[in-house]
């Protein structure tokens, strides 16, 4: 092996580890300010640097993580998306202290009591919901399938149908898996250009609104603008729609800067740990975990499925992806 193809594949192997870790490490900054305006973030706490301490601890991670972990697992158990293993893995890794959304809680129910997991997900919301769970633990399918994008559509979108099939809850997974593929293709030494960047996701994103959002999340690129303003125009909600173009517009405000990016997403409020969570995603994929800041890395909780465990899942899923 050549000294070039080795350096090329080690830093391939840090944007596997990156995009998961960034993942664990942007749901774990937000996780305190979840349903907080940004307003009342900028005043009360001003730029958010730290872990601070809530819910089950500084650093723990939330459903976010928690589904991530699930979905990695079975990539590197299966090499692909197998729904009825990913189901029983959703269940298995649950942990009703860790803020799962109320259709979720309902889908993992239903998927529990035996029903079939191309039928469960009509037990949340009679379409399926379009929340943004689907889209928030996507990274290992982005990361794993970033080689051929038409694969990694047909992979986001088996993924996300275990728990969401309303068409924007699909969608938003579909997007930011893309995103976390395209990010992952970017040279971490560059800047990613930000228009050219939106481009390409709209080539592949054949929902109207999404591409609204996209198109809109160029505009607001051009120049400034607070956070209450990003919120009110791109969103800081729970539904895949207002939260994915959110993410994917703080990933490249500040694309280069892993920190700023996520504290920016954490900023916006309302679902703070998901916005951060699909940032962390992106800057993760395109920067690698070595940009994640060693403060932050250092936080995270290290328990049976903590920190150790993530970067080990990483790996795997890098050695799949090998072969
Ligand atoms: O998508 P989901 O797993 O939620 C993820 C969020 C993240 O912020 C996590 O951090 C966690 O806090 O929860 O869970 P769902 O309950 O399926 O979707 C989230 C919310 O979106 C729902 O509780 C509804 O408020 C809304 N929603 C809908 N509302 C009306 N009609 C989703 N789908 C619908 C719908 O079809
Ligand atoms: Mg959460
Ligand atoms: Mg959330």
């Amino acid at each position: 092996m050549n000294i070039k193809k080795y350096t090329l594949d080690k830093t391939l192997l840090l944007k596997f580890q990156g995009a998961l870790m960034g993942t664990f490490t942007g749901d774990a900054l937000g996780m305190p300010f979840e349903g907080l305006s940004a307003g009342k973030i900028a005043r009360g706490f001003g730029r958010i640097e730290d872990m601070v301490e809530a819910r089950l601890g500084a650093g723990t991670y939330t459903d976010d993580t928690e589904m991530m972990i699930g979905l990695a697992e079975i990539l590197a158990e299966h090499g692909h998306v197998q729904p009825q293993a990913l189901a029983g893995r959703l269940v298995y890794n649950f942990n009703g202290d860790r803020g799962y959304g109320g259709g979720s809680l309902k889908v993992l129910r239903a998927l529990k009591e035996g029903v079939p997991w191309d039928q469960a997900p009509k037990a949340a919301f009679a379409e399926g919901s379009m929340g943004n769970g689907a889209a928030m633990r996507i990274a290992p399918v982005g990361v794993l399938n970033h080689h051929d994008l038409e694969q990694l559509e047909k992979e986001a979108e088996i993924s996300a149908k275990v728990t969401h099939t309303h068409p924007l809850g699909v969608e938003g997974a579909k997007l930011q898996a893309l995103a976390v593929g395209l990010a992952a293709k970017e040279d971490s030494k560059e800047r990613v250009d930000s228009a050219r960047f939106l481009e390409e996701l709209k080539i592949y994103t054949k929902e109207t609104s999404f591409n609204n959002a996209l198109n809109c999340a160029d505009r607001l690129l051009a120049r400034y603008h607070d956070p209450e303003t990003i919120a009110n125009e791109l969103g800081n909600e729970v539904t895949a729609l207002r939260s994915v173009p959110a993410s994917i517009y703080c990933f490249l405000k500040f694309n280069g800067d892993f920190k700023k990016s996520v504290s920016e997403a954490v900023s916006l409020g309302g679902d703070t740990d998901t916005i951060g969570a699909m940032t962390g995603a992106l800057a993760g994929a395109h920067l690698g975990v070595n940009a994640i800041p060693a403060e932050w890395l250092d936080a995270l909780e290290n328990g049976e499925k903590g920190r150790d465990y993530v970067m080990e899942l990483g790996r795997r899923l890098y050695k799949i992806w090998e072969q």
